[in-house]
């Protein structure tokens, strides 16, 4: 491996492997550095007792009204809410119990170093499950999107578990050690039964990186299994959730700098700038800097165009 490599993280990487064998679950741990070995080996890492009692009390609640409000909206419910495994998008929208997850301690602890210190929030959904459900969700690759040849993590996923992860519940089927095997493995999915699915106390954060197979199993006892996932990716990434566009203007407004960053309101490099129009901030030539959101766009023969951006003030 070149110095060059993982230049920009701290992600040590470790060596491929000769085979694409899995290797065995890591235990849940509460020594960071653990958890971070394991990212390293496995791909995966369980950091247990995240969550205070309180603390998942919380998260449960809003999530649990959340997803009946939405489940209420009837034809502008968004699609899959009225089924059996309803996933609530957009969480950065939806209370400041979920924004502060991205401020945690133990999000910059695993993201940043699987990522580096500049990653950014890519999406935040919750997950809970209403009943029974008859297949698991294909085997998948969160960075797929990336050529397979990459030898690197460009995205991890931290979830944070609200429920016990038991495989009667639908827990993850995950394959640790698969972020290490050759590019020719990493194209088309492996056999589901290369797969074990994960036992995850509730309060534990659950992390993988984006090359390593996994999906969603079924969930066969009808429990709700609720979720956060914190999907997070490298800063010259697309993110998957279109923030530019879906992001209210008060949350960005109320956001602390680290949060506006993490969001995409400071660039990269000449990455994610807001160029052609006037701020009332510097820029920096070569390095990041915090954007500001104009007030007008310039646009055809120099005509002034507001920003008007959706906010919590809007009426419906
Ligand atoms: O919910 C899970 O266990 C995994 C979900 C997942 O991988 C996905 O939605 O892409």
């Amino acid at each position: 491996m070149s110095d060059a490599a993982h230049r920009q993280t701290r992600y040590v990487a470790a060596d491929p492997l000769p085979d694409p064998v899995a290797l065995t679950v890591p235990a849940p741990t509460r020594d960071i550095d653990q958890a971070r070995s394991d990212l390293t080996e496995t791909g995966m890492c369980i950091l247990a007792d995240a969550l205070s009692g309180d603390q998942l009390k919380r998260l449960r609640d809003t999530l649990d009204a959340q997803a009946e409000g939405e489940r209420a909206l009837g034809d502008l419910a968004p699609p899959g809410a009225n089924t059996h495994r309803q996933l609530v998008s957009n969480l950065v929208n939806k209370g400041q119990v979920f924004l502060d997850l991205i401020e945690r301690e133990e999000t910059d602890l695993l993201a940043g170093y699987l990522l580096g210190k500049h990653f950014l929030v890519s999406s935040m959904t919750g997950g809970i499950f209403h009943g029974p459900t008859d297949e698991p969700q294909a085997l998948h690759r969160d960075q797929g999107q990336v050529p397979a040849t990459a030898d690197f993590p460009a995205a991890c996923n931290l979830f944070w578990c609200l429920d016990d992860f038991t495989p009667e519940a639908g827990s993850t089927h995950i394959i640790p050690g698969s972020h290490r095997w050759a590019p020719e493995h990493l194209i088309n999915p492996p056999a589901r039964e290369m797969s074990v699915q994960v036992e995850i106390p509730a309060g534990s954060v659950f992390s993988w990186e984006g090359r390593l197979w996994h999906g969603a199993g079924a969930n066969r006892d009808g429990s709700p299994r609720r979720h956060i996932a914190n999907y997070y990716c490298l800063p010259w990434m697309r993110q998957q959730e279109n923030w530019g566009v879906t992001c209210l203007q008060d949350v960005i407004d109320n956001a602390s700098p680290r949060l506006r960053a993490r969001l995409g309101m400071r660039t990269y490099g000449t990455l994610g700038m807001m160029s052609g129009t006037r701020v009332d901030a510097d820029s920096v030539s070569l390095g990041n800097y915090d954007v500001v959101m104009p007030e007008y766009i310039i646009g055809e023969g120099a005509a002034l165009h507001k920003v008007r951006r959706p906010s919590r003030e809007d009426p419906s």
